[in-house]
C-alpha cells in the first residue's frame, strides 16, 4: 500500500519543481530569521534570490554538527519559542546533545512521513505495532509513535530495555510490526530462545530496523531468525528523525527518501564537491518544509549513494543506498579504509559465530592494533570437546584469511565464549577505541 500516492509517485520534473519552490521559501526564511544562516550566506556571497534552479543549491554553504553545538541550545531555531511544540536531541554520546525543535506543523509532517514509511515497510491500518525504540529526547520512540497512530495502526509504546517484558508483550498483544535497532533485535531473539520461545513463531510479520549501521548479512540473519521481512529505516534528529528514508518491503533495494520534504545530495567529504548519482560519498540534506529547525545542506557524516530510478514498487522517489558507516567511524588500518559494517558482513557468513562483535583499537607502541572481538554461537560452543584453543585455531585462521581477502587488512581476531560481549538495548557500540579510553556509539 502506498500511503500518499500523490507525493510518492511524482514524475522527476514535478518533484524538482516542487522542491525548487520549497527550497526558495526555506532559504528566504532562514536568511531573514536565523543570524547564523544570514552570516554564512553573506560570507559565501550568496543571496536568497540567487537560488533560481535546483542546482543553485550548490551555491549555499554547508551546515555541520559543530554549528549545532556552537548554537546550543536554540540559536538555530527559525521561529519564536511560542511556536515550538516539541524538542528532541541526539543522545550526546560524542559530546553535548544536539538540540532540535518542531512546530505543530512540523510534527504533523513528520507523522505523515512516518505513516508513509510504515506502509512502505508493509504495514497496514489496524496493525498492532511494537515500538521498541527509546522514548525520550531520542527521536526514535516518539517519532515512530506519531506515525503509527497517523497511519491508523495501534502503537504499543514499549521503548527500549526490559527485554523479557518486551517478549511477554509480543506474545500477548500479537503485533504484526516490530521496530527497534537491529542490535537490539538480536538481543530480543536471543532472549526469546532462552525463554523457550521459537522466534519464528511469533505474530511479527515485518520489522522496521535502523538508527545504526547494519549489513545485508545481518538482515538475512534477522529475517531468518524471526521469519519476517526486515526493512532498513534511516533518519537523524538534525533533519527530522526516523523516516527521512526507508526501504520498501517489495524490493528492499535502496531507501526511498521523502523527497518532497528533504533534498538529498552526495558530496566528496574531502572537497565538498557534489558527486554524480551512483557514486558513494557523504550524504547531505536540506529540509524543504521544516519551520522550527530548517537545515541547509546539512552534512550528515553518513556514507551512501543515490539512485534516481523509479522503483518496481510504484514509488518514484530517489533512493539512497544502505549506510556504509559514518565518516568519523571509518577505521584506517595500515592505510586501508574499513567500516565496521564491512567486518560485520564477513563475520556473519560464519555460522559458528554469534552475530555480536566489536572492533577494539589499542595503541601498540607507535602503531595502532585493530582487534576484532566476536563470539562463538551457543550451538557451536556446545559441540567443542577437548582443548578449545586448539579446536578454534583453524576457524580463527579461516576468518582471518577471509577478512584479509575481502577487506585487504589483517586484524587480530579473538573468538570469545558465548555471551561475552555486552548486549545492546539501543545503538550498539561497535568500536571501542582504547587509545584514549573513549567509546564511540555508531
Ligand atoms: O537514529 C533516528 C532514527 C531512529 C533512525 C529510529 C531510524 C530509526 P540520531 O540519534 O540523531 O537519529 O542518529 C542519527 O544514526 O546520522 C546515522 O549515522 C545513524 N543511522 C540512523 N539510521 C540509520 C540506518 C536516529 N538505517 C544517526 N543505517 C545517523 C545506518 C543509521 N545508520
Amino acid at each position: 500500500m502506498i500511503f500518499n500516492m500523490e507525493m510518492e509517485a511524482l514524475s522527476r520534473e514535478e518533484m524538482t519543481e516542487l522542491q525548487l519552490g520549497r527550497l526558495k521559501e526555506t532559504v528566504k526564511r532562514v536568511y531573514e530569521r536565523v543570524p547564523f544562516h544570514k552570516e554564512a550566506m553573506d560570507a559565501a556571497g550568496v543571496k536568497p534570490e540567487d537560488v533560481q534552479s535546483i542546482e543553485d543549491i550548490q551555491k549555499l554553504p554547508f551546515m555541520k554538527k559543530t554549528h549545532l553545538r556552537e548554537n546550543y541550545p536554540f540559536n538555530l531555531f527559525a521561529v519564536d519559542m511560542k511556536e515550538v511544540a516539541r524538542i528532541h536531541g541526539s543522545s550526546g554520546t560524542k559530546g553535548k546533545p544536539t538540540v532540535v525543535g518542531y512546530t505543530k506543523k512540523d510534527l504533523e509532517n513528520w507523522a505523515e512521513i512516518v505513516a508513509r514509511a510504515l506502509c512502505c515497510a508493509g504495514g497496514e491500518p489496524g496493525d498492532i505495532f511494537h515500538n521498541a525504540y527509546g522514548y525520550g529526547l531520542f527521536t526514535g520512540g516518539l517519532g515512530l509513535h506519531n506515525g503509527i497512530e497517523h497511519m491508523g495502526a495501534v502503537a504499543v509504546p514499549v521503548s527500549g530495555g526490559n527485554t523479557s517484558r518486551q517478549i511477554t508483550l509480543i506474545e500477548d498483544f500479537k503485533p504484526r510490526g516490530l521496530a527497534a535497532t537491529p542490535s537490539y533485535v538480536l538481543n530480543i531473539v536471543e532472549e526469546m530462545k532462552k525463554m523457550g520461545i521459537n522466534p519464528r513463531e511469533t505474530s511479527v510479520k515485518y520489522g522496521i530496523f535502523g538508527a545504526e549501521p547494519w549489513s545485508e548479512e545481518m538482515r538475512e540473519q534477522l529475517e531468518e531468525a524471526l521469519d519476517i521481512k526486515a526493512v532498513d529505516i534511516y533518519g537523524l534528529s538534525e533533519v527530522m528523525g526516523p523516516g527521512v528514508s526507508i526501504e520498501c518491503h517489495e524490493v528492499q533495494d535502496g531507501l526511498h527518501i521523502a523527497e518532497d520534504h528533504f533534498y538529498a545530495e552526495i558530496i566528496d567529504p574531502n572537497t565538498g564537491e557534489v558527486l554524480p548519482y551512483g557514486q558513494e560519498g557523504e550524504l547531505v540534506f536540506t529540509s524543504l518544509t521544516k519551520e522550527a529547525f530548517p537545515v541547509i545542506r546539512y552534512r550528515t557524516g553518513d556514507i551512501a549513494s543515490l539512485n534516481p530510478e523509479p522503483c518496481k514498487c510504484g514509488r518514484t522517489t530517489m533512493r539512497m543506498s544502505r549506510i556504509k558507516g559514518r565518516v568519523d567511524d571509518m577505521l584506517i588500518i595500515r592505510g586501508v579504509n574499513v567500516f565496521p559494517t564491512e567486518i560485520e558482513s564477513v563475520l556473519l557468513t560464519f555460522e559458528q559465530l554469534a552475530p555480536q562483535y566489536q572492533v577494539v583499537i589499542e595503541r601498540d607502541g607507535a602503531l595502532d592494533r585493530f582487534e576484532v572481538h566476536c563470539e562463538l554461537s551457543q550451538e557451536y560452543a556446545s559441540e567443542i570437546t577437548g582443548n578449545e584453543n586448539a579446536a578454534l585455531a583453524p576457524l580463527v585462521k579461516e576468518i582471518g584469511h577471509m577478512i584479509k581477502n575481502t577487506l585487504g587488512v589483517s586484524v587480530v581476531l579473538r573468538i570469545l565464549p558465548p555471551n561475552s560481549l555486552i548486549r545492546s538495548e539501543s545503538k550498539a557500540i561497535r568500536v571501542v577505541d582504547n587509545r584514549n579510553k573513549t567509546q564511540a556509539a555508531i
